[in-house]
């Protein structure tokens, strides 16, 4: 296992027999014993075949601490190694999915120490997940919260959901995709006006824009949420995570390279045995029964 950045906090809440253990051996640890402290992570759906991975720090609105983040990762990637998982939904509270980066945590940083690295470098690691993410946000997701609902692939969110930039109201700028995955999502002018004024936008501004593929009851959301992951996760999953791959590629090649990409993964399917199972289902007029090989 990777060995990667981890709270003396979040060690310290192991069991005392793990205290000896190596870092690696403390975290998977902490990962099978669900010992987190900041978000929850379920297995849902009928078959329990979806991740449900919930931001739990309420009296800070989700603020994205480290140990969150941390925490976050250690879940979403367990997760993605786990077999009997299709698709991994990510959401908050009612009140936020997530209200940025904490800005207490990084008030008094300096130039020197966030160049140094230590600082948020594993904030993107969500990005790197192979499974599908849909994002179920409700309430506040603001600055790194935004950023992080649109580091998933889908996101579906609660009618009364805001979505914002705001971090130019407090003298920085976004610093993970707020002003790249955004412009994409919604054009220059839209994300523009957001990034220099802060404004947030409402969940039908969000869906009008393109940022949003649905909008449901704030009650409803999560179970829609998980209902998209069930259907996503009936299908093969190594077809699953080609497709993943290859709509991904439209945001970092040009339409040409894009288009051979998507023609050799296509090509690509036809050596597994989930091809020959969902051609031959159809033939037969039959459900097709993926084994993801
Ligand atoms: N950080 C820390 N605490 C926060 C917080 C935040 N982002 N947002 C809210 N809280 C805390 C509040 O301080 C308050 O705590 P107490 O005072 O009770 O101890 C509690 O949550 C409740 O908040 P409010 O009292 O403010 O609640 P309201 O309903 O009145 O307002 C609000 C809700 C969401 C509008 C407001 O809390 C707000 O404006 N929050 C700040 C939103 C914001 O500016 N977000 C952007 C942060 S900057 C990077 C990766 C990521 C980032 C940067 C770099 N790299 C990989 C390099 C990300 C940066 C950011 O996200």
């Amino acid at each position: 296992m990777a060995m990667r950045i981890i709270s003396r906090n979040f060690i310290n809440r192991l069991p005392k027999n793990t205290q000896n253990f190596s870092t690696s051996t403390k975290l998977y640890a902490a990962s099978v014993l669900n010992k987190y402290e900041f978000i929850k992570a379920e297995k849902a759906g009928e078959k329990q075949n979806v991740g449900l991975v919930t931001l739990n720090r309420p009296k800070a609105l989700n603020a994205l601490c480290q140990q969150l983040i941390t925490e976050l990762n250690d879940a979403m990637e367990k997760f993605d190694l786990d077999e009997s998982i299709g698709a991994l939904v990510l959401t908050g509270s009612e009140k936020a999915f997530a209200a940025g980066a904490d800005i207490k945590e990084m008030a008094s940083n300096t130039f020197a120490g966030n160049l140094k690295g230590s600082f948020l470098q594993n904030w993107s690691d969500i990005s790197k997940i192979r499974k599908p993410i849909i994002a179920a946000v409700n309430g506040y997701a603001l600055g790194g919260g935004c950023e992080i609902a649109m580091m998933c692939d889908i996101i579906y969110a609660g009618d009364k959901a805001k979505f914002g930039q705001p971090e130019i109201i407090i003298g920085t700028i976004p610093g993970s995709g707020g002003t790249q995955r955004l412009t994409k999502a919604i054009g220059k002018s839209k994300a523009m006006e957001m990034v220099l004024t802060g404004n947030q936008i409402t969940a039908q501004e969000a869906e009008k824009f393109g940022l949003v593929s649905k909008i449901f009851p704030a009650d409803q959301l999560i179970n829609e949420a998980v209902k998209l992951g069930e259907k996503i996760a009936a299908n093969s999953q190594l077809s699953v995570a080609l497709a993943k791959e290859a709509v991904n590629k439209a945001f970092e090649l040009s339409l040409q390279e894009g288009l051979n990409f998507e023609r050799r993964m296509f090509q690509a399917t036809f050596a597994l045995d989930d091809q020959k199972e969902g051609m031959s289902a159809f033939i037969e007029k039959r459900p097709p029964k993926f084994k993801n090989n």
